[in-house]
């Protein structure tokens, strides 16, 4: 393996690429993984299906059912991944014994099992509210319901989650990026777009105005394009949050699903990014009407670790994952799409950066195509089997050791 690394490597020299200084910048860009691709967005409430415009298909078995079972999952995940790790919980996944507790009173200590283990994992804690699976949720509206009572709920639910996420940032020492996605939208074209807008942005005001301190815990407000039973109008549209996070200090998170089939984020992080201080990604796939298939190595995957790459967004740009498929086995779901993220990230710091920007200043866009195309079929595996290797992680057989989870401990699952 070394010498077909060292191959490898000296091809890269030669185009001026310094590998172990990308190995090195990859081990601290942290990659975001989402604790609900483990149990299809289920959490331990009990909760009848999922709503909320969003869609888990596929029955495989092994879903992971309570938390002891999903942490066991993301243990042998993160054994699959190299690089820094982070985890991202949703509110659903509050641990109350038992006992229902509302969401609107849900505190730090019903997440203290998760943080334990975080701290254990020496993993930093990500955090979302839920706005979705709840009976709170009228007529397919939260935050931005015309019902005051409704909106109530929904502004305590959020501001209970900034606690929990401020909690999880003291503890570990490690800033949580709490995101606020809402599902709230209409299946039919709305008379009225404008009051519903006014009144999603009044309750997140009155969340945001309790007090969090930003070194523990920063906010990030999340855009869509449509939902299933909200295609006419979605309340939180792209502009809709660009203004309010630009107007308000926040992260804007964008999330790759969640556009027009032919727009992409990648191009939207430069352009964010001269008026932001910081954003969040929910690196994700659209198929047709689907925003949440499986990360794989597509064009726009390595277009949005480049954009990162390029302008140094390191540490301005959170990378989080985004979708679940219940149709193939769920850790391998979990781990292509994470080991894709990581994989992108590292194509990205090793590409000619230096002969290709040479030619785009030169005028030679002839030659800035042509290294941009063979760039795609230099040696790079020898250098992502080295970086796992490096860090006590398989290559690809990874997948017969998910197999073997597979056979001893998921398929055991009722
Ligand atoms: C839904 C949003 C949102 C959710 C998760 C579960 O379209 O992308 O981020 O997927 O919060
Ligand atoms: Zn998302």
């Amino acid at each position: 393996m070394a010498s077909m690394f060292d191959a490898a490597k000296k091809v890269y020299e030669d185009l001026g690429v310094d590998v172990e200084a990308a190995f090195k910048r990859l081990d601290q860009i942290p990659v975001s993984l989402h604790c609900w691709q483990g149990d299809d967005v289920a959490g331990f409430e009990n909760s009848d299906a999922l709503d909320g415009g969003i869609a888990v298909t596929g029955n495989y078995p092994g879903r992971a059912r309570n938390a002891d079972e999903l942490r066991a999952d993301i243990e042998k995940v993160l054994s699959f991944l190299p690089g820094k790790k982070r985890l991202n919980l949703h509110a659903i996944y509050a641990e109350t014994d038992g006992k229902p507790v509302k969401r609107n009173e849900i505190e730090p200590k019903h997440f203290a099992r998760w943080a334990d283990w975080a701290k254990e994992h020496e993993l930093g804690l990500d955090f979302n509210p839920s706005y979705f699976s709840h009976p709170m949720m009228k007529d397919g509206l939260t935050l931005s319901s015309p019902d005051a009572g409704v909106r109530r709920f929904w502004v305590e639910h959020g501001i209970a989650c900034r606690t929990i996420a401020e909690s999880f940032g003291k503890k570990l020492r490690n800033t949580c990026i709490t995101n606020f996605w809402v599902p709230d939208g209409f299946k039919d074209t709305p008379f009225d777009r404008l009051s519903p807008r006014e009144r999603l942005a009044d309750s997140l005001d009155k969340i945001f105005a309790s007090p969090c301190n930003p070194r523990y815990n920063r906010d990030a407000v999340e855009c869509k394009l449509f939902g299933i039973g909200a295609e006419s109008c979605t309340v939180g549209s792209h502009e809709f949050y660009m203004g309010y996070a630009m107007k308000n200090g926040k992260l804007l998170c964008l999330d790759a699903g969640h556009f027009h089939p032919t727009e992409v984020i990648s191009d939207k992080i430069t352009s964010t990014l001269m008026f932001l201080d910081e954003i969040l990604l929910h690196v994700s796939r659209g198929v047709r009407w689907d925003s949440d298939h499986v990360v794989t190595m597509t064009e726009e995957l390595r277009a949005i670790a480049e954009e990162i790459v390029r302008h140094n967004y390191d540490r301005r740009v959170h990378i989080g994952l985004d979708y679940f498929d219940a149709s193939i086995n769920r850790v391998m779901a979990w781990t292509i799409g994470a080991r894709n993220m990581y994989k992108a990230l590292l194509m990205a710091l090793t590409e000619p950066a230096a002969i290709i920007r040479k030619a785009e200043k030169s005028g030679d866009k002839s030659s800035r195509l042509a290294w941009m195309e063979e760039a795609k079929t230099l040696p790079f595996g020898a250098l992502w089997e080295e970086y796992c290797r490096r860090n006590n992680v398989p290559g690809a057989n990874w997948i017969d050791e998910a197999k073997t989870y597979e056979k001893e401990v998921l398929a055991k699952r009722g």
